[in-house]
């Protein structure tokens, strides 16, 4: 079979099973194209898309400008390694420096290895800086947190399948509850050798866990006088997903570190950065940190892009705006279902709760039962469906996906 016969989705199922590693659960939808808050599947089904990969497509999927800067780029110089400078990267710093308002910016490409250089950089900085005896540094980081894949970085889940067997674990993690600033001033008071706090400032994996208003304010300033850096995890809540451009921004919070993934690329690429001043950023010197791929040229060009769309487009307002919209009107709906509990979120990252127990099918029904009617969503962890479409929706879309979700939702009331 030559790879560029067009397949239908049934065909395009049965390679995945019979060739590909089985570390996903799919639901069953093949798609193939995609354009704005739309994708078609090989059959051509039109769907909205309600999970933006993640929250990496918040322009919107192949959003012209940013693949017409990936194309020229690609057609100019795609890669160079570090061995030699490019004329993209320091525009590129530059430019996300002045954007997101930091000294220095350190470019990789996954979210995980982001996080992994924030970990590398905060614990050289709690040896160099700080004081912290050689080998002791400890990160506090939250139950139920989710960072990414690399051993490291599962050695301090609690997501038993995303952990269990892949030992021996990294030591040097304390895990304290999340939207707890008691646990958190207990855990800094008690252990001198504290390097950092690493946290996400909307917990998505965990089911869309907002925590309370002031939280991030009290921890930041909690590390400030425990001397501990404070370092954010925007990769999935960054890049206006909440209604602003960082969900930090919320409560006026600068972190020590930032780390950011997915839209920083508008999902075209990978590109992720770690962000920080002088005085952090500084404890890495030549040779003890890289990457082959990080901070190459088409990353360069594509991030500048994305970032300006965001700028362009207005999609934090957007995000805001439409967020405040959709919440109200489920909570319309839910005043008078037995099938959903809640919703809550952020700007155009929100989630619902289903009244059912955590191991049942149900989130999983009602997502296959959306999909029929042209909108996809997954559940995360159990009964908990996250609902996180481009930001580049319009009011009305917005309408429509919320006609679509509660007249799906109401086959199911009981
Ligand atoms: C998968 C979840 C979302 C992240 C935060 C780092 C990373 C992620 C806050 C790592 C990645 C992704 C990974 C993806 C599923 C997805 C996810 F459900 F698993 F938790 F978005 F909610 N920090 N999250 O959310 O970034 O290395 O993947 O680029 O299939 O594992 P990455």
């Amino acid at each position: 079979m030559a790879v560029i016969e067009k397949l239908t989705s049934q065909e395009a199922i049965a390679l995945e099973n019979n060739y590909g590693a089985h570390n996903y659960h799919p639901l069953p939808v093949v798609l193939s194209r995609g354009e704005g808050v739309y994708m078609w599947d090989a059959e051509d089904k039109k769907y909205y898309d309600f999970l933006s990969a993640y929250s990496a497509v918040n322009q919107g999927h192949c959003h012209p400008k940013i693949v017409d800067a990936m194309v020229a780029q690609a057609k100019t110089l795609t890669l160079t390694s570090r061995a030699f400078y490019n004329d993209m990267l320091g525009k590129y710093e530059q430019f996300a420096t002045s954007y997101f308002g930091f000294d220095k910016l350190l470019p990789m490409n996954t979210g995980a290895e982001a996080v992994e250089t924030a970990i590398k950089i905060c614990r050289k900085w709690a040896y160099e800086k700080k004081g912290i005896p050689e080998e002791k540094a400890q990160i506090a980081v939250c139950e139920n947190n989710f960072h990414g894949r690399t051993t490291t970085i599962i050695s301090f889940s609690n997501d038993e399948d995303a952990r269990k067997n892949f030992g021996p674990y990294t030591p040097g993690f304390l895990k304290i509850p999340y939207d707890d600033t008691s646990a958190l001033e207990k855990v800094l008071s008690e252990n001198k050798n504290i390097a950092g706090f690493l946290v996400e400032p909307i917990q998505g994996e965990a089911g869309v866990y907002v925590p309370s208003e002031g939280y991030l304010t009290k921890a930041k300033a909690l590390c400030e006088e425990y001397g501990v850096l404070f370092i954010a995890d925007e990769i999935q809540t960054g890049i206006a997903r909440t209604g602003k451009l960082l969900a930090v921004d919320h409560e006026n919070v600068k972190p020590d570190m930032l780390i950011l993934g997915k839209a920083i690329s508008g999902g075209v690429y990978p590109v992720s950065a770690v962000l920080a001043n002088n005085d952090i950023m500084e404890v890495i010197k030549p040779g003890q940190h890289g990457s082959t791929f990080g901070g190459n040229p088409v990353a360069a060009a594509v991030a500048m892009a994305a970032l300006e769309v965001v700028d362009e487009e207005l999609l934090a307002e957007n995000a805001e705006k439409l967020g405040q919209l959709f919440r109200a009107e489920l909570q319309k709906y839910i005043d008078q279902s037995t099938i959903v509990k809640l919703v809550r979120g952020k700007g155009l990252l929100n989630a619902i709760v289903i009244n059912d127990t955590e191991d049942s099918s149900t989130a999983w029904d009602i997502c296959m039962a959306l999909k029929e009617n042209g909108l996809l969503a997954k559940p995360t962890h159990g009964n908990i469906i996250r609902f996180a479409p481009p930001l580049v929706m319009t009011e009305t879309q917005l309408l429509e996906c919320v006609s679509i979700i509660t007249t799906t939702l109401k086959a199911f009331e009981k």
